[in-house]
């Protein structure tokens, strides 16, 4: 049975579950729909691994929004009530991390809706379309597939759209496709104030992290010569000093790629038991075989992780040999 024939039976008792560290495609297209379906006379929760990021912390909905972490006795009695769960974001049981065990051991019947690559098995039903720029993208299409877009309100609207900006870089990545604009305009025809949006979303930077932004562009970021490669370093004592809190660093290292000329872009931070990295590349150039090959990391071609247990000053050492191997390697 397909989801929308599952959802006509009547009044169901739905949990809409979302990825560990959920960003803002994973909280506004849970919340989008958690919205819809309401509508629709069901009862839904929303169920995620551990806790949003404060960005996104005005969307309507976010205060009912369960946490496992800190209230696992109740999230598993309503995944164990449920007749429908919902997998968002995600598409593979690790990436609920404890959550897990539950979701995949409910009787439930499960609907994926996912835009990653390679989905396991273990929904009844899937919506994966790789090619769409953010789950948000893919309730619009749900939706719309029940021909009720003129259910979708503010609430609604400012769901998809939270999603759908903060997974394809405000409209700029690749993954963005004609049909992402014409969603944003039907959603500001239904009312969406976008500018809000944005607001609300990009212009709540703390000064401490304005002043980490400007010690690191001014102090830190440098080019290296024999390759077009942009680092940015941080050592403890300088996360100490700029009082460094989660989320203050994202984004340092799309400065240094942004530099006119430069491929790829690392920052380097040391944390109390090893040195973390994140990397960045135009075109071409697939950071995730470098990060998986160097520093047991692994991600997307233009956006990948890593990590060494190594001091600081011998991983950046280590860092400047490789790449250079890397890119002559490339030019082969
Ligand atoms: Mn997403």
């Amino acid at each position: 049975m397909n989801i929308y024939d599952k959802l006509k039976e009547g009044k169901q008792q739905i949990v809409i579950t979302s990825h560990r560290s959920p960003d803002g495609d994973a909280i506004g297209s849970s919340l989008a729909l958690y919205h819809y379906l309401i509508k629709k006379g069901h009862e839904v929760t929303v169920v995620v691994p551990d806790a949003y990021p404060k960005f996104i912390a005005w969307l309507d909905g976010v205060d009912q929004i369960l946490t496992y972490e800190k209230d696992e006795d109740s999230v598993t009695e309503l995944i164990s009530k449920a007749n429908i769960i919902f997998s968002l974001d995600y598409n593979d049981l690790s990436r609920i991390g404890k959550m897990s065990d539950i979701v995949g051991n409910s009787k439930a019947y499960k609907a994926m809706i996912d835009h990653h690559l390679q989905p396991s098995d273990f929904c009844d039903w899937m919506l994966s379309d790789t090619s769409s720029c953010s789950t948000a993208q893919l309730i619009y299409e749900f939706i719309e597939s029940e021909n009720d877009l003129d259910l979708i309100d503010s609430k609604i609207a400012e769901g998809i759209y939270c999603g759908i900006v903060t997974d394809s870089g405000s409209f700029r990545f690749p993954s963005v496709q004609a049909k992402t604009h014409l969603i944003a305009a039907d959603l500001i025809n239904r009312g969406l104030n976008h500018a809000s949006v944005h607001e609300r979303l990009f212009d709540v930077n703390t000064l401490s992290k304005l002043h980490l932004l400007g010690y690191s562009l001014n102090e830190k970021l440098r080019v290296m010569k024999e390759v077009p490669v942009a680092i940015i370093d941080l050592s403890m004592e300088e996360s100490e000093r700029f009082n460094v809190k989660k989320g203050d660093t994202e984004g340092l290292v799309n400065f240094a790629l942004s530099v006119e000329g430069v491929e790829m872009a690392v920052f380097i931070r040391e944390d109390t038991d090893r040195i973390k990295m994140s990397f960045r590349s135009k075109g071409d150039i697939a950071v995730n075989e470098f990060s998986g090959k160097y520093f047991s990391g692994g991600g997307h071609k233009n956006a990948a992780g890593g990590m060494k247990e190594d001091t600081l000053v011998n991983t950046l050492a280590y860092f400047e040999e490789k790449v250079v191997l890397f890119f002559e390697e490339i030019a082969k």
